[in-house]
């Protein structure tokens, strides 16, 4: 059987991880995958995950199955806390949501559910987006096509090619856009974009699927779901793809979920049933301790006090190394104008530096970009900054 087998390219992202592993450079810096770092290069567990873990440790009375549709606790704790805790959704019976494994199971979960109900539906992603989005609906089966999102040229959201093309999709199709922090480029549309875009999706009736992986990590919890909050308004059907690892640190714990809206709740109950099925037809039931953390500190005052003022300190720490880089490379006479990269929001940052330019930047200086020139601006520390303003100030005189 696996004698004929042809090898195939692995992930580029995760190769960079491993390139940068194995780089005996000790002044390396790691700006390829996204994963939070602190100021000393460590992706630390936060503290209240630990205390949370210390709860359970006492506490968990049971390893048994949590059923395919996982924690029943952590549905309307990550409902509250996208909408809003009063928002008229919940417990309407049209919004229900299963756990699944990561914000990548919950993907793959719904492109599984797109082709059971609606196979002919096209998913519409942005160009640019995530590249995983790519793979994981190939695997469901569903045809993926991509709209504007990106104007090079301005650094900005092609906002009027983005609308034109979605006045040009089939209504039932399917839109997938990225709550906030937009993977890769860190541009997200501002609250009067979000406004054109949810009256263009409703118009059309094309059916939101906001992929919400870091909700607190651009301006803050409430300010980060502004676009998700306008879409679930403005459509009568939607999906949104949740995922914890980032605003929890809970990266290998893979906890997520996936929310399904419907017009009315006898379509939610029948909806269900069959996210159910794709699930057990996948991977039968999702890991319950990450869930069970999470469920923990948002159901305790003090634990989400703690969590909210822990991720908070994660996306200042971000905003402060976007403005410090911005300041730096000006005092050091860039002649490029980077400034941009201070207004884009959350871990990423389409740079704008040429795949030349990332290639002298890994092989000269031993810094790790993404080809593209997405850098992860979480590897930024006090430490390295002023080495990686030299070396991309050397890297743009090519
Ligand atoms: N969606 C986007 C846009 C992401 O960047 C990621 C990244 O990791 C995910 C989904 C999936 O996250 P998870 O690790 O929870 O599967
Ligand atoms: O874009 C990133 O870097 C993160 C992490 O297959 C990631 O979303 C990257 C690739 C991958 C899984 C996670």
């Amino acid at each position: 059987m696996f004698e004929q087998v042809k090898a195939i390219p692995g992930d580029a992202l995760l190769a960079l991880m491993v390139a940068f592993k194995n780089d005996p450079n000790p002044n390396k810096i790691d700006l390829g995958v996204g994963v939070y770092k602190d100021d000393t290069g460590n992706t630390p567990i936060l503290k209240v995950v630990k205390q949370a873990e210390s709860y359970l440790l006492a506490h968990e009375l049971s390893k048994g199955y949590i059923g395919a549709t996982g924690s029943p606790e952590l549905a309307p704790l990550l409902q509250k806390l996208m909408l809003g805790e009063n928002h008229p959704l919940i417990g309407s019976g049209r919004i229900a949501t299963a756990q699944t494994p990561g914000g990548t199971g919950a993907l793959r979960v719904a492109g599984d559910l797109i082709n059971a109900v609606k196979p002919e539906a096209k998913i519409w992603v942005s160009d640019p987006t995530w590249s995983n989005h790519f793979h994981v609906f190939a695997g469901s089966g569903v045809e993926v096509r991509t709209y504007p999102y990106y104007d090079a040229q301005r650094n900005a959201l092609a906002i009027d090619q983005m609308l034109a093309c979605i006045t040009q999709m089939t209504a039932g199709d399917v839109i997938l856009l990225h709550a906030s922090c937009h993977n890769p480029t860190g541009i997200d549309p501002s609250f009067s974009q979000w406004q054109q875009i949810s009256k263009a999706v409703a118009e059309r009736g094309v059916v939101p699927l906001i992929d919400c992986a870091y909700q607190g990590f651009g301006e803050g919890l409430e300010e980060d779901v502004q676009g998700l909050r306008l879409l679930v308004e403005q459509c009568p059907e939607a999906l949104i793809t949740t995922s914890c690892s980032k605003n929890f640190g809970l990266y290998n714990e893979r906890v997520g979920a996936l929310s399904v809206i419907t017009e009315t709740s006898e379509a939610n109950q029948k909806t269900m049933s069959q996210v159910a099925n794709c699930i057990r037809a996948n991977y039968s039931n999702p890991p319950a301790h990450g869930a069970a953390i999470v469920c923990t500190i948002l159901s305790d005052n003090t634990l989400r006090q703690q969590w909210e003022a822990e991720l908070a300190e994660m996306r200042d720490r971000i905003r402060l190394m976007r403005t410090t880089l911005v300041k730096h490379l000006k005092e050091i006479n860039c002649s490029r104008d980077f400034s941009f990269i201070a207004e884009q929001k959350g871990m990423f940052s389409y740079s704008g530096l040429s795949k030349e330019e990332v290639l002298f930047l890994r092989e000269q200086h031993g810094i790790y970009a993404v080809d593209t020139g997405r850098i992860n601006v979480a590897g930024i520390n006090a430490n390295n900054i002023e080495r990686l303003g030299f070396a991309i100030n050397q890297a743009i005189q090519l």
